[in-house]
């Protein structure tokens, strides 16, 4: 019996890698590279996209909002002028908790790749699941706020090793916090040793410029990394 359910996770995450790669494929053909957002509910993610959307030097951006329900996000994105896709796994995927490669499929025609280089997906909120699926994007990145405590790479390393950038949001709130920023640091390390990490404050705009160089250096060189 157990076995049985382990054998129907494989298929599902076989079939997933299969969408994924021609997912893939296709924003390869349109020239636009992808970054795959992910981070706990509330982790800053929409807040960091404000930050940089729209000034990215002249390459052109698109976001793709994932959400259980509503568009709260897209909307906050709206007055900055990129093109924003809302996807709802509310609608029609069971209520997920994270995006997979099929929804994201399913979205392909509102994109307008044609007229992007880069498109920046938010994953649902989630520390757990996202991490599982890939969607056919380039690189990773998850957002870590000092608020959910130095122990989560601990506790979630799957996330913390899924991904090439580890994003420490919310540091203006040090001075009124018992966090120790360098104990969440070296735990990141524990976890995914040497993943790059940025230190930010999407309030301050602390760290800001250094996250938006890096979607610039994914714009420019994206990882030709392998999917399965
Ligand atoms: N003090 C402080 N608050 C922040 C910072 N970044 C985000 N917030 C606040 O944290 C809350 C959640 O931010 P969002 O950007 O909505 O977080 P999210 O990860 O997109 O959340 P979901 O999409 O619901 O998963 C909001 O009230 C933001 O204003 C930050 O750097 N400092
Ligand atoms: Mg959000």
């Amino acid at each position: 019996m157990h076995r049985t359910k382990v054998r129907i996770v494989e298929d599902a995450l076989d079939a997933n890698n299969t969408i994924a790669s021609a997912n893939r494929a296709d924003f390869d053909r349109a020239g636009v590279k992808v970054v795959n957002f992910m981070g706990a509910p509330g982790a800053g993610k929409t807040a960091l996209l404000e930050r940089v959307v729209a000034d990215l030097r002249g390459v052109r951006v698109g976001v793709l909002e994932g959400d259980v329900e509503g568009s709260m996000d897209a909307d906050r994105l709206a007055h900055l002028h990129v093109p924003v896709t809302q996807l709802n796994t509310g609608a029609g995927f069971g209520g997920e908790c994270h995006l997979d490669a099929n929804m994201v499929r399913s979205a392909m025609p509102a994109l307008a790749l044609e007229e992007i280089d880069l498109l920046l997906v938010e994953n649902v909120g989630n520390l757990v699941c996202p991490a599982e699926f890939r969607i056919g994007e380039n690189a990773r990145v998850m957002v870590s706020a000092i608020t959910e405590g130095e122990d989560k790479p601990l506790k979630y390393p799957l996330m913390f090793r899924a991904c090439e950038l580890v994003i420490v949001n919310k540091v203006d709130l040090l001075p009124h916090l018992d966090f120790d920023l360098d104990k969440l640091l070296y735990n990141i390390d524990a976890v995914h040793p040497d993943v790059e990490t940025i230190v930010v404050s999407a309030r301050s705009g602390q760290g800001v410029e250094a996250w938006r160089e890096w979607l610039l250096r994914i714009a420019a060189h994206a990882p030709q990394e392998a999917i399965a």
